[in-house]
């Protein structure tokens, strides 16, 4: 659908903000220092400077009513306000297309939608993934699911078949909206091994196409569906997101979050992305990852903001041209896609204007200096980083807009987020001292539990009072908290999570492999890539070949991002003496780091 009007939007300015900043050094430490206004209220609010989550409540019209949905705050709310024409979404596809909606429109397609997953069956709790590209429908779909009370679960287009099995068979999904391609790669090979899965609803399908049992055409059924949709009114504790995320042991899990969790999404989106009603905000995540959800759906409607979405691939031309045509003020992107701006060079920035940015954040890695120097100097702007993880729901720790930004650190806690540094048994480590980052439980939009996993819940509360990051950090002594590494195997690559286990089961179902050990390698550009040691089962013989054919096949089951760059052979890989495969002494080798403690590794 393409729309147009009057959006009612204030003229876009940069003010007086453009330029209003400047490097200096501290003992070594680089410091951009802000000047002007901000929109967050951070001054007053920072050390929980009088800052009560409970004010925060007061945004939302279930404060009022007591009638809670976070669809109905993020859009229906808009819709019948001063916002109802202006653009919720302007999206680009792949080949330039392009469409914008309303926040009207945006209600009523996802109140149709709403109707048409309830002619289905499905009801109040049902687990329904979303299996898309980044279509207008991904963002429809989200909408209508929360609308009836059901659970929203993104997956990542990304995956294949075998872990798309393993995500819906462990919450015994109902449902799942895909597109004919995605079907034929990630669905049909296991269609047969979900019992749970009733309907298939089929987005984009061309003319003759064949549906199969228990499928839908998402158009057809749109074409007839009501329009009056009555949003099925929630409790605050009940789920309405899932993101199956990786940890080091195990297969992926599902990280329940609830309604409550808008209060999170909506105020840091606020004060960390300084959003306000006349910016354009380009968030460059998938929603198959918890930014392109929290962050890329959710908390700018809940601002009533405008969002870009570009489906496109990435090339430095092309994200600069999406810039430049929306006219972007607020971008939030990661560190890989920033250093590989970086390498295509300082020409093609200057074969566009992007003089409508005004301010640029990123996450899920670590940032180099060196890019926010680039930055400073051929965007004219600093790039602001800020932490968080899937199971935080939302930012909490960032460099505000109003604060002064230390180059290379994360940041201070977001108000009413408690971050310590602790040892192993909860002691607070003084500034300077590494340890591990924890967090206070009690801030709105923390998860509530893994799906079916009690245990695996209570892992993340190991140190008494404190919610573990996993993360090992250090504070200095203005507060702001230092990256130092993940404390467990977690990869992360070109910001992606991706649980070495998941790989490791994946490579043992390759006939040639009797053991697989798979670690992060740190890497310029991606952070980290996936590298794998194998050891091969009697007869097989490694070669460049037999590299080549294991990474595609891993490719081809679990996922096309998440499979090995490197593939190492070894005639056998250091184990435990109860036959756990050492991936800190493959990492300790690969990196040339000492070995450790090995009292437990068996005799190789
Ligand atoms: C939002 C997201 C979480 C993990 C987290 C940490 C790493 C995120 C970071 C960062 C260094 C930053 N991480 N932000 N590391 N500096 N600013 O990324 O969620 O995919 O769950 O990953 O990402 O290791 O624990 P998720």
């Amino acid at each position: 659908m393409t729309s147009t009007g009057n959006h009612g939007i204030p003229s876009m300015s940069k003010g007086n903000l453009g330029k209003s900043w400047q490097l200096r050094t501290e003992n070594n430490i680089e410091i951009v220092e802000k000047f002007g206004a901000c929109n967050c209220d951070y001054h007053k609010a920072c050390g929980n400077n009088g800052f009560v989550w409970d004010e925060v409540k007061r945004d939302f019209d279930w404060h009022h009513t007591g009638r809670v949905n976070i669809a109905h705050e993020a859009i229906d709310r808009h819709a019948v306000s001063w916002r109802k024409n202006k653009v919720a979404l302007y999206w680009e596809g792949p080949n330039k297309e392009h469409a914008k909606y309303t926040f009207a429109e945006m209600k009523l397609l996802s109140d149709k939608f709403a109707n048409v997953l309830k002619k289905t069956g499905a009801k109040k709790g049902d687990r329904i993934f979303v299996y898309l590209p980044r279509i207008p429908e991904l963002y429809i779909s989200a909408m209508a699911i929360a609308k009836i009370g059901a659970i929203f679960a993104p997956l990542f287009g990304g995956f294949r078949a075998e872990a798309v099995r393993d995500r819906m068979n462990d919450c015994s999904a109902e449902m799942i909206v895909t597109t004919p391609d995605m079907k034929r790669l990630g669905i049909d090979p296991i269609r047969h091994e979900v019992p749970s899965l009733r309907t298939i609803m089929i987005c984009q399908a061309p003319e003759g196409f064949k549906y199969g049992e228990g499928e839908l055409s998402y158009d057809a059924e749109m074409m007839y569906a009501p329009e009056e949709h009555e949003t099925e009114w929630c409790h605050l504790e009940d789920p309405v997101i899932m993101h199956y995320t990786s940890g080091t042991t195990g297969k992926s899990k599902g990280v329940i979050h609830v309604h409550n969790a808008m209060i999170g999404h909506y105020i840091t989106t606020k004060w960390v992305q300084d959003l306000r009603d006349d910016d354009v905000y380009w968030c460059t995540a998938d929603p198959g990852w918890v930014t392109g959800t929290s962050y890329g759906i959710f908390g700018p409607w809940l601002n009533g903001a405008s969002q870009v979405v570009y489906a496109g691939r990435f090339s430095a031309d092309s994200w600069y041209s999406v810039v430049d045509k929306y006219k972007v003020t607020v971008w939030y992107t990661a560190p890989t896609a920033l250093r590989m701006l970086m390498k295509a060079g300082d020409d093609v920035v200057g074969r566009y204007s992007l003089k409508s940015l005004r301010y640029i954040t990123s996450v899920g890695e670590p940032l180099n200096p060196e890019v926010i120097r680039w930055g400073m100097k051929v965007y004219d702007l600093p790039i602001h980083e800020n932490y968080w993880m899937t199971e935080t729901g939302c930012n909490v720790v960032a460099n505000f807009y109003s604060l002064p930004l230390k180059v290379g650190s994360m940041g201070k806690p977001f108000p009413g987020v408690q971050a310590a540094v602790v040892d192993d048994k909860g002691n607070i480590l003084p500034p300077g001292v590494p340890g591990n980052l924890v967090l206070k439980p009690g801030w709105p939009s923390m998860m509530r539990g893994i799906w079916n996993n009690p245990e695996k819940y209570k892992e993340y509360f190991r140190i008494p009072g404190w919610y573990v990051t996993g993360d090992s950090a250090y504070l200095d002594t203005d507060g702001y908290f230092w990256f130092m590494g993940r404390v467990d195997d977690v990869i992360k690559t070109s910001g992606e999570r991706v649980g070495p286990f998941e790989v490791e089961s994946a490579l043992l179902e390759h006939p040639a492999v009797a053991e697989a050990g798979v670690i992060g390698k740190p890497d310029p550009l991606y952070g980290n890539i996936i590298k794998a040691f194998i050891a091969l089962k009697p007869g097989h013989e490694g070669s460049e070949e037999l590299k080549r054919e294991i990474s595609d096949f891993v490719k081809a089951k679990l996922a096309a991002h998440a499979f090995p760059k490197e593939i190492e052979f070894r005639p056998s890989l250091p184990k435990t003496r109860s036959g756990k495969i050492m991936r800190r002494v493959l990492k300790a080798q690969e990196l040339g780091l000492p070995l450790g403690d090995l009292a437990t590794l068996d005799d190789e």
